[in-house]
């Protein structure tokens, strides 16, 4: 521990602190602009500056560590003149389209330019020219503006360990992109969206499908459909204003409806089929030798770095399609047929967490006889600006339920939103399948949790199943690697491509660096869904009786024909 003070409060803090951290211990915040906790620590963006006894120059508090008996200032008017002058010049060359930006009152700039009291932007020069690049069916990017504060570099390069983004060029022509300046489409970009959620103004963001959808509503030749993801109900609250891990299922469907949608249905109707169809897969491989690890192939960010990275290993992957592709070809079939709706009619919208989504939604390969399984993704911020497009008062909405026709689930559907949740869910249903009988365990707390890798070997009817978890392709690539060079050994894997799962998602809602300082939101977004799970009455997929009505009316059983011809695809490089 270390003692100091800041700005005349005594504080004592582990001595792995820096002054930023042990400042916000005693309720002072420091401006920041280009830190992002455990991300981008590299004093770059000089916002954070504090004076420090005994030294002669100002100091970067978020790279500057404590020491015993230091006194700092945060608020002089040496540094306030400073910081002003420095956001002046960020300001500078930055495009000031406000009022019509998608980060309108959510952008860290225009917050800070609020807090700072900026009224002028004294130096108007030159402008970096603007480059926008919409190529990409997932993610925008607008050089015009971009800080350069380098949190979406870092992010790329550090955390998913892929590096897409860089900064190219030299002085004032400075400018972060992809390599040769190539549309981030025609790189190895996963649109894992991890850059949009780091990125604190609107340089990076989601391409946004929010008119096409008021159009599908619109049209009165069109029914149609919504599915939302798990995770989305973790998160979309947070839009509304509410706090951090506050679980809004209820108003969520009622919101939909009220938006036009013909019906409301939940992907975790698809988590639970899928778990069906994975669950026998997985039985098959052990049984008949077929390719072990079996890894999961829900996330499509994970899909595309395999695709690029670790094509090797495209035989592991799990043949089935994930539930928003599996939920949109049941919509279009067994739906279609029951409600006698022409399938072609049919438009399937999904809210999705995740930025990758989209892409996935467009491969080719995802259709059947033509059709797209998934008409448009939209993210978990888009939705919630539709809802304050039609003016609907969130929060003054009833709870109301899910349609019923695709929709009964069990809580095994709602944990696939966390890291560990698709391998909870399958083993609640593997597990019973391979004792013969009805297990009381359902919880696996012990692969719950945070750690990049967790691992666990269960014994179940005789046999010892090796499993792993990975998560954010940085670990998924340490896990692979492991098994390439023989040092592990594991039978089935789960593999998300953002660190967390889908619960932090990139096109989950913005949170400011400064409140993930002391939040993990990885943690906070999980425990809605967990709970979520505590209530449900059945919690195992295969004792989900809407599911049990699929097989039994319709796909006849796990891994039949139709099943294949619908619920399965191949990944091939
Ligand atoms: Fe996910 Fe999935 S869990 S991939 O994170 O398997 O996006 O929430 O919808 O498809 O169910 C995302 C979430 C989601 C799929 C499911
Ligand atoms: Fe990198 Fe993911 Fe952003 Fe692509 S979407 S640039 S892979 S962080």
């Amino acid at each position: 521990k270390v003692s100091l003070t800041i700005d005349g409060i005594k504080v004592e803090v582990p001595s792995n602190f820096t002054v930023l951290e042990a400042a916000r211990k005693v309720g002072v915040e420091i401006p920041s602009l280009c830190f992002l906790k455990g991300i981008n620590e590299v004093g770059a963006c000089r916002v954070c500056m504090v004076e420090v006894e005994g030294y002669r120059n100002i100091q970067a508090s978020c790279v500057l560590p404590v020491a015993e008996g230091m006194s700092v200032k945060t608020n002089t008017k040496k540094l306030r003149d400073v910081r002003k002058s420095t956001l002046q010049l960020i300001l500078s060359n930055h495009n000031r389209e406000c009022l019509t930006c998608s980060r309108n009152r959510n952008c860290e700039l225009q917050k800070l330019t609020e807090e700072l009291n900026i009224d002028a932007i004294p130096f108007e020069g030159e402008k970096t020219q603007p480059v926008i690049d919409d190529l990409s069916p997932s993610i925008v990017r607008d050089n015009s503006k971009c800080i350069l504060c380098g949190r979406c570099v870092s992010t790329c390069k550090n955390v998913q360990k892929i590096g897409i983004l860089e900064f190219t060029n030299r002085g004032f022509n400075t400018e972060v992109a992809p390599a040769f300046n190539k549309s981030m489409g025609d790189t190895a970009c996963i649109f894992c969206g991890q850059c949009v959620v780091a990125c604190p103004v609107a340089a990076l963001k989601e391409k946004e499908d929010i008119d096409r959808v008021w159009d599908a509503l619109e049209n009165p030749d069109t029914h149609v459909v919504v599915q939302t993801a798990p995770a989305v109900r973790a998160a979309l609250g947070e839009e509304m204003g509410l706090p951090i891990g506050t679980r809004v299922t209820g108003k969520m469907v009622a919101a939909l409806k009220r938006l036009g949608f013909h019906k409301v249905f939940d992907t975790n109707f698809a988590a639970d089929v899928t778990i069906m169809e994975e669950g026998h897969e997985m039985l098959d491989r052990i049984q008949n030798n077929g390719v072990l690890p079996m890894i999961t192939s829900c996330s499509p960010g994970w899909v595309r770095f395999c695709e690029f990275n670790y094509p090797e290993f495209l035989p592991n992957l799990s043949t089935c399609k994930s539930p928003q592709q599996m939920n949109g070809a049941l919509i279009k079939s067994y739906y279609a047929e029951r409600q006698k709706i022409d399938p072609k009619k049919i438009f399937v919208v999904s809210v999705m967490p995740c930025t990758s989504k989209k892409n996935e939604a467009a491969r080719p390969e995802l259709a059947v006889d033509g059709l797209r399984d998934v008409d448009a993704v939209i993210t978990t911020r888009e939705m919630a600006k539709m809802i304050k497009q039609a003016r609907i008062d969130f929060h003054k909405l009833p709870d109301e339920r899910f349609d019923h026709e695709l929709s009964g689930y069990a809580g095994a559907g709602v944990i696939f939103g966390a890291t560990g949740g698709v391998m909870e869910a399958a083993l609640r249903t593997v597990a019973d399948i391979l004792e013969d009988k009805e297990l009381a365990k359902i919880d696996y707390t012990e692969i719950r949790g945070t750690e990049g890798i967790r691992e666990a070997e269960l014994v179940l009817g005789g046999k010892t199943i090796k499993i792993a978890i990975a998560h954010g392709t940085a670990n998924a690539s340490r896990l692979l690697d492991m098994i390439k060079s023989g040092e592990k050994e594991y039978d089935f894997i789960e593999v998300m491509g953002c660190s967390g799962g889908c619960v932090t998602g990139g096109g989950q809602p913005h949170v400011a660096a400064k409140d993930k300082i002391d939040i993990d939101l990885r943690v906070e977004r999980a425990k809605a869904l967990y709970e979520e799970d505590q209530t449900m009455k059945e919690r195992k997929s295969h004792k989900n009786k809407a599911v049990l009505e699929l097989y039994e009316n319709f796909l006849l059983k796990p891994n039949s024909h139709l099943a294949h011809k619908l619920l399965h695809t191949h990944y091939t490089v």
